[in-house]
């Protein structure tokens, strides 16, 4: 009955026959859930959403607590042919104004808890229906699921079909919907799923988000689709990470996940019976790779990806996963290396721009077709904006970003976004924000702002100011208040200098800064 849908039979296909076996044991409730019983509520919200007046192609948007009954809105949304549009927990009233305006999606699913906040917003942005899903597997959402029988046969889709909308934020300040296909879902997830070795006797762990690439995409739907099982977290937890490892196969996680599991006694025996750490999403310490490998005997495997491409490269299942590497391109994508300035192809060994072309990437950013051209080529190459060179090995390295971006414990932040906040606020003549390297999260995020002359402006202030616009991960950890940015002869700031200058404020033993700040929180 899914034969007509293109990922949603990808999707059932490993189930069916085997429909009694666990797909998802619930950290939260201790429920173990059957493949069948999942999908009987899958279809269950996708008659929820049918019945809501969603039609194929309808944006469903949903910020809302990690839980099984959000992974099945996910899976109904595609069985009713519409287009899933999940939106980060941490975002903030004003953000998803501009998502829900932008996106225009027929239906929100929120949490009860924001619900007050969140409906003046919809009603203003045209959302015809709201319904919840709390962090205890109730809400409204639940509640019309549990009325409506199983048995929805799904909406004909086909592989160039939209299946989600990602945002992504962009260089300009401005977030852009990333337009996923169920050629692109599909395929890169049966690609993981084979590289990576997963089979039905597969238990991961699934700690991450579900609102992004990693956790919804790279996560649930290689599980889905090797028949898998997972156990299902709302997020991290470290110690019941460790308890879970004995009974577990597989692990994905950011580089902060590595590097807080190895603060832990008991890790080394933990994690003996795994058979694959995944790591992803920002680039993993050479240190904390090797230091994996010493405590646990295991390789770390990581590998790259993009909203807009999901995976393009990962390092081998057997064969050497080298530290500091992504690997190799996956089957079916390819990877080359440009001139960042004429798009020339350069020679092997060079560093350029990395630009990848495949199944997996996606079909333009959602009715921005001016941004779609300057990153999407004709000939299918997508500009990624980060730096890499491919070695004589064929192991593919970033060594940097062509985008000013911020990867805080696995979260991207736009550098642009926050200082047009911020040099809005009153008393402030201009700002820089930056990342600086932090031993917990990767990068935090760092703004240095110059005050108007004659203008006091305290960093309580600016904290203060962009508090309310902002999701709390892109809030600077610290702000600095200077006299002036450091620019070029051209007038442009120097943020390499700045990064330098700041760049032992966060380490473990944290040495003196060497352009010093005139204050900071
Ligand atoms: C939480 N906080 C953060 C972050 N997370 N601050 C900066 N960066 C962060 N990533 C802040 C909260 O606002 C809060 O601040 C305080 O830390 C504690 O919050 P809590 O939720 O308890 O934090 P946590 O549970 O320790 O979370 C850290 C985390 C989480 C586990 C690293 O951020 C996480 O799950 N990250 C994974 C993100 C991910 O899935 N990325 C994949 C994107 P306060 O106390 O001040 O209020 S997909 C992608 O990138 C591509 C496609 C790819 O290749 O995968
Ligand atoms: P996103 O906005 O979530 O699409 O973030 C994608 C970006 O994360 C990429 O363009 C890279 O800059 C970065 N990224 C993802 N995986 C890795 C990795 N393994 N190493 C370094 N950077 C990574």
């Amino acid at each position: 009955m899914y034969d007509d849908s293109y990922l949603a039979k990808r999707l059932r296909v490993a189930s069916l026959g085997a429909g009694h076996a666990e797909f998802l044991r619930n950290h939260q409730t201790g429920e173990s859930v059957s493949y069948d019983g999942f999908f009987a509520n899958a279809e269950r919200m996708a008659a929820v959403l049918t019945g809501a007046g969603v039609q194929p192609g309808d944006r469903v948007a949903v910020q809302a607590p990690k839980t099984q009954a959000m992974l099945e809105l996910y899976v109904g949304t595609v069985l009713a042919g519409a287009v899933f549009l999940p939106l980060n927990t941490a975002y903030t009233g004003a953000e998803l104004r501009y998502f829900l305006g932008d996106a225009t999606p027929r239906i929100l699913i929120c949490d009860p808890r924001k619900l007050d906040d969140l409906e003046p917003i919809a009603q203003d942005t045209g959302v015809a229906r709201i319904f919840t899903i709390g962090a205890d597997e109730s809400g409204s959402l639940v509640q019309a699921r549990n009325a409506t029988a199983p048995g929805f046969a799904p909406v004909p889709r086909g592989a160039d079909d939209l299946a989600a909308i990602l945002y992504t934020s962009g260089t300009t300040g401005r977030s852009k919907g990333a337009m996923l296909t169920h050629r692109g879902l599909a395929s890169n997830s049966e690609t993981l799923k084979d590289v990576w070795r997963f089979t039905s006797d597969d238990v991961l762990i699934h700690a991450l988000p579900i609102f992004h690439t990693h956790g919804l995409f790279v996560a649930t739907n290689v599980t889905l689709m090797a028949g898998s099982s997972c156990i299902f977290m709302a997020g991290f937890d470290a110690d019941a990470i460790l308890s879970y490892m004995p009974r577990s196969t597989a692990l994905m996680g950011v580089p902060t996940f590595y590097v807080r599991l190895l603060d832990k006694p008991g890790l080394a025996d933990a994690a003996r019976g795994m058979r694959l750490f995944v790591s992803g999403s920002a680039p993993l310490l050479a240190e904390t790779h090797d230091r994996w490998s010493k405590v646990t005997g295991h390789a770390i495997l990581e590998r790259y990806g993009m909203t807009e491409t999901n995976m393009n490269t990962s390092n081998p299942y057997d064969g050497d996963r080298r530290a500091g590497t992504v690997g190799f391109p996956l089957p079916g994508v390819e990877v080359i290396v440009t001139n960042p300035e004429t798009g020339a192809a350069l020679a092997q060994g060079e560093i350029g721009m990395l630009e990848v072309r495949g199944p997996n990437v996606f079909a333009g950013y959602w009715q921005m077709p001016g941004k779609t051209a300057e990153e999407l080529r004709d000939n299918g190459f997508f500009i990624t904006g980060d730096l890499g060179q491919i070695d004589e090995d064929g192991y593919v390295h970033i060594v940097g970003r062509g985008k000013d971006l911020i990867i805080s414990g696995g979260y991207n932040v736009y550098p642009k976004e926050i200082e047009i906040l911020i040099d809005d606020l009153p008393g402030v003549a201009e700002s820089a924000v930056i990342g600086v390297p932090h031993p917990d999260l990767g990068e935090a995020v760092l703004a240095v702002v110059v005050p108007e002359p004659g203008a006091v402006v305290t960093p309580e202030d600016i904290a203060a100011g962009v508090a309310s616009d902002l999701a709390r991960f892109k809030q600077p950890k610290k702000v600095f208040v200077v006299g002036e940015l450091p620019r070029n002869t051209m007038g442009k700031v120097q943020k390499n200098l700045l990064r330098d200058g700041y760049a032992a404020l966060f380490s473990r033993r944290r040495r003196s800064v060497a352009t010093g700040p005139d204050h900071c929180t």
